[in-house]
């Protein structure tokens, strides 16, 4: 039960009527739709106004006990982009030739993916997520819950906040990824979750053909 004591304040949501819930919520389906993971990029600047807007926003997602257990490393610098690329590759290379299952290789086959990451170098900016397996401050370790769920969940907001900008991601997920925290200096707490590089798509950027589950097969009504 909420209560009006001490650390607890009001809270109410402004109400729709069912015909304007449901156009809301479709204008942001159709505009989320839209939404492809992308791996052509043009070098062309984006305001860093827009990517810290971003990043507030992912920053309102919900997290175990509120302890907020992510940080978001923008990317900018030539050299340290080189440097991603040429590490991430590396694992790449390993993973699609020795780490890979014969199942696994036939599943990627259609996105026509290699170990090849040319747009880590080239994109205006590479945003790293990292999370906070736990906290750390001035040498005390504290506990952290569900850093997962809740990293997950703000990354889900950062791609819609980017998409709803016009920017193009791609969540790309080099494993291990441990060199990204050496690369960046992050402390031992932290942990990198996803490498999202950001821009706008190149004009000749294609992406595969795929189609969406429909409704009937990923809602079940109880
Ligand atoms: N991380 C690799 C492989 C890869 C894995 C999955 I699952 C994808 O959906 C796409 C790629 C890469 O980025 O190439």
């Amino acid at each position: 039960m909420s209560s009006a004591s001490d650390g607890f304040r009001p809270f109410s949501l402004a109400r729709h009527g069912e015909a304007d819930m449901l156009r809301r919520v479709r204008t942001l389906r159709t505009e989320l739709d839209e939404r492809r993971s992308v791996r052509f990029f043009t070098d062309e600047d984006v305001p860093d106004a827009v990517i810290d807007e971003c990043i507030r926003t992912a920053g309102t997602a919900p997290s175990g006990a509120n302890r907020q257990p992510w940080t978001f490393v923008v990317v900018r610098d030539r050299e340290v982009k080189r440097r991603i690329r040429l590490a991430a590759e590396e694992e790449e290379r390993r993973f699609y030739e020795q780490r890979i299952s014969e199942e696994w290789r036939e599943a990627l086959a259609p996105l026509g993916t290699n170990h090849e990451k040319p747009f880590l170098e080239t994109v205006p900016l590479l945003i790293v997520v990292f999370r906070h397996a736990f906290g750390l401050q001035d040498g005390q370790r504290s506990t952290n819950y569900y850093t997962q769920e809740s990293v997950g969940i703000a990354v889900g907001m950062l791609l819609v906040a980017l998409h709803r900008a016009g920017l193009a991601t791609l969540t790309h997920t080099p494993s291990p990824m441990g060199f990204l925290g050496e690369i960046l200096g992050r402390p031992p707490n932290e942990k990198a979750y996803v490498l999202l590089p950001v821009g706008y798509p190149s004009a000749d950027c294609v992406v595969p053909r795929i189609t969406r589950k429909g409704l009937d097969e990923i809602r079940v009504r109880v």
